[in-house]
């Protein structure tokens, strides 16, 4: 008889014991953590910038999934920075994928590792398998075979680590690049004055309503203990899994180093980034619903991709981001539904803002 393929269950994190809770003037609980594994399958020594929000997620990400995994990477920053001759940062095995590859990739070493378990060729437990590709690879170049890999659902975690856009070849925009966001491909000038025309990519709900029987989460580097669960929720899940998680890139934004995780939450916060999760048993959306409702100058002017965005903007902004308070079943206050209106905004770089405790080099 075929040995049986015996699948792992990693608990997850307590997150509702906030005993180590320290609330801020607004309630949020910053520096709550509960006992994480020491292990570090994402050690030090890489080469991302200072700062590097997808540099995080990998270390949180690798730290909820432990030893016991498997990574994959497509070409970009995570995979550049991180890999110089014969030398990574990985203490789990790791491979590079082509960038349009991560999908179809993965989906072999899923099915190779059922196979070998099945055939008696390796002793098991079936390992953690993920990979994490760029927006540029899961929203764009790669989009379709990591579609295909959620379609045929291989027992694999694919996580797009979202820095909005192609960092690694020059910051060009990418389909995630958010409206009126500079970058190298989308600079404003007379012509177009708000840089970036479109809207992003809703990537995480085209993956949720295209793939039923997935589970798909978002998520922010400013959650890092929503970030580990979702991870294990995502590995835990017999089939396919999609994480989307927004990760800022010091570089390509032009923010205070420091500010990474403080955005995190501000992208949240001001309504421009839900965090949700998607329940394939349920098929049902759960909505978090943040403690604190902000408007979006808060989070825009603390980078300098957005320091050029003139009144109109910023209103086009404030309008889409209370359309998605309404869709996920929040009330818009009315100072932020005043906000929709052109009439109340100055240039971003002269509106006051909410600023954090250093303040921002955008604005
Ligand atoms: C088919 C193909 N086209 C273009 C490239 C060049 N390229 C290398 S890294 C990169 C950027 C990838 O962007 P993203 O996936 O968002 O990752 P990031 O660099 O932002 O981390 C590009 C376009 C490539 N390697 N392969
Ligand atoms: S360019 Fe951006 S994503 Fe790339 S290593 Fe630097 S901060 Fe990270
Ligand atoms: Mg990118």
């Amino acid at each position: 008889m075929a040995p049986e393929v015996i699948r792992q269950q990693l608990p997850l994190f307590d997150e509702d014991g906030r005993a180590g809770a320290t609330d801020d003037e607004h309630g949020r609980d910053l520096y709550y953590l509960p006992d994480l594994p020491e292990e570090d399958p994402y050690a030090a020594g890489h080469r991302t910038c200072a700062g590097c929000g997808p540099a995080i997620q990998y270390r949180w990400v690798l730290k909820a999934a432990g030893q016991d995994t498997v990574v994959a990477g497509p070409t970009g920053c995570m995979y550049v920075a991180n890999s110089t001759y014969l030398c990574t940062p990985y203490t789990v095995p790791w491979a590079h994928t082509p960038i349009a590859s991560g999908g179809s990739f993965t989906s072999g070493m899923a099915a190779g590792y059922e196979a070998m378990i099945r055939k008696g060729r390796y002793p098991g437990p079936y390992p953690n398998i993920l990979v994490m590709a760029g927006d540029g690879s899961a929203s764009d170049i790669g989009i379709g075979s990591i579609s295909g890999a959620l379609y045929r659902n291989h027992d694999a975690l694919f996580i797009c680590y979202d820095n909005e856009c192609y960092a690694n070849t020059g910051i060009q925009v990418s389909p995630t690049t958010p409206y009126a966001g500079m970058t190298t491909f989308t600079p404003f000038g007379k012509a177009i004055p708000e840089g970036n025309k479109l809207p992003p990519k809703n990537l995480a709900k085209m993956m949720a309503e295209g793939h039923p029987h997935c589970y798909v989460a978002t998520t922010t580097v400013g959650y890092p203990v929503d970030l580990m669960n979702k991870t294990r929720k995502g590995l835990n899940h017999v089939g396919a899994a999609f994480l989307h998680c927004y990760t800022p890139c010091q570089k390509g934004w032009v923010y205070q180093t420091s500010m990474t995780v403080e955005l995190g939450r501000r992208v949240v916060e001001s309504g421009l980034w839900p965090v949700w999760e998607y329940d394939p048993a349920e098929r049902a959306y759960r909505y978090f619903h943040p403690p604190v409702q902000r408007p979006v100058t808060d989070y825009l002017a603390m980078q300098g991709r957005f320091g050029h965005m003139l009144p109109e903007h910023v209103a086009t902004m404030q309008a889409g981001a209370n359309r998605n308070w309404e869709a996920i079943g929040m009330d818009v206050p009315a100072a932020l539904r005043d906000l929709e209106d052109p009439g109340r905004h100055q240039r971003l770089h002269d509106e006051e803002y909410s600023m954090p405790l250093n303040r921002g080099v955008g604005a």
